[in-house]
């Protein structure tokens, strides 16, 4: 045997005359510090914030709570609260029943008995601290990468009723067909305002259904026996891999459950700027960068993020 043929076939040689073609579907360097950067920020923040607990239930079950006391300052989820109420009744000309909640038994929505005010980021600039907070991006960017955008931002008023909200996979709002992708395409940051637990109408979860990296069927998407309501206190972030199967039970309690849902996308899925024109320069420019960022303000960094999607999980690109 010649020693070019051997040379051919050994692991990591090229044969003679052949070259390898440096086009832009192919990883550079650069790309790859920039990768590895990345993680090394995401993971850096994680460890800044001491927030490994939740990281490890995030991964385990498929969703993770931050604890009030860890959110915000003691009576910030009070004023967004009210916030989301004034809001709410700005679109719709009727005051909230805090006490009874009889103004939303009757509401009949896709969520159930739920008012939804969307979109919400541009209605008061305690929406955007919300959306900053940064235990709350900390968790999203371990997702979904610094790259992320903010998809859908909803004030949430649900009513007592009888109305459960079937299982469903968030990643299905995307079109994205199973098997999903096992690592987080879309994710949901919720601030719970009042209470959750199952006679306040709480989000439900099958922990460790995002590994199954699929919708659920139409006969588990109405199954019972799967929903397990969350215990939240007022001022909790409740945040939940695109893939974990969700649902809600309905509210029996008199009186309201507030909330805001935060719906983050990767930027490829993004369906446009759409916050982006809420919004003046002068306003974009009084919060930091990854405010534009988050919005569509703002084009996403680097060079090629088509490329640095592919290659890492954290990567500053995708
Ligand atoms: O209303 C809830 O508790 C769940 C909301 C939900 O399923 C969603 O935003 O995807």
């Amino acid at each position: 045997m010649s020693q070019s043929s051997n040379r051919a076939t050994g692991p990591g040689t090229l044969p003679d005359g052949a070259s390898l073609f440096a086009g832009d579907s192919f990883t550079t360097e650069d790309n790859d510090r920039a990768a590895q950067a990345a993680r090394d920020r995401v993971f850096g923040e994680i460890d800044r914030l001491e927030m490994h607990a939740a990281i490890g239930q995030l991964d385990a079950k498929g969703y993770t709570v931050i604890a009030p006391e860890l959110a915000a300052p003691p009576g910030f989820a009070d004023r967004l609260r009210d916030a989301v109420l004034e809001a709410a009744e700005r679109a719709s000309g009727v005051r909230p029943d805090r006490s009874t909640g009889l103004t939303h038994a009757e509401i009949m929505t896709r969520h159930g008995q739920v008012q939804h005010v969307e979109p919400l980021i541009h209605l008061n600039p305690l929406f955007q601290e919300a959306l900053l907070n940064e235990r709350a991006l900390a968790v999203v960017t371990y997702l979904l990468g610094e790259s992320c955008v903010l998809f859908s931002s909803t004030g949430q008023i649900k009513g007592p009723g009888f109305q459960y909200l079937p299982l469903h996979a968030d990643q299905a709002n995307s079109g994205t067909p199973a098997p999903f992708p096992p690592f987080a395409q879309v994710c949901n940051a919720v601030w719970a305002l009042t209470d959750y637990s199952a006679d306040d109408g709480a989000t439900c979860f099958v922990a460790g259904s995002h590994k199954l990296c699929r919708h659920p069927t139409a006969k588990e998407a109405v199954d019972l026996s799967l929903f397990e309501p969350l215990e939240a206190k007022a001022g909790s972030i409740i945040v939940w891999h695109g893939n974990t199967w969700h649902g809600a039970v309905p509210r029996r309690n008199p009186g309201l459950r507030v909330g805001i849902i935060q719906y983050f996308g990767r930027w490829f899925h993004n369906p446009g700027s759409q916050f982006a024109r809420l919004f003046t320069r002068e306003e974009v420019a009084r919060y930091p960068p990854r405010f534009a960022q988050l919005i569509g303000a703002q084009p996403t960094p680097g060079l090629d993020h088509r490329y640095g999607s592919r290659v890492a999980r954290f990567s500053q690109f995708g």
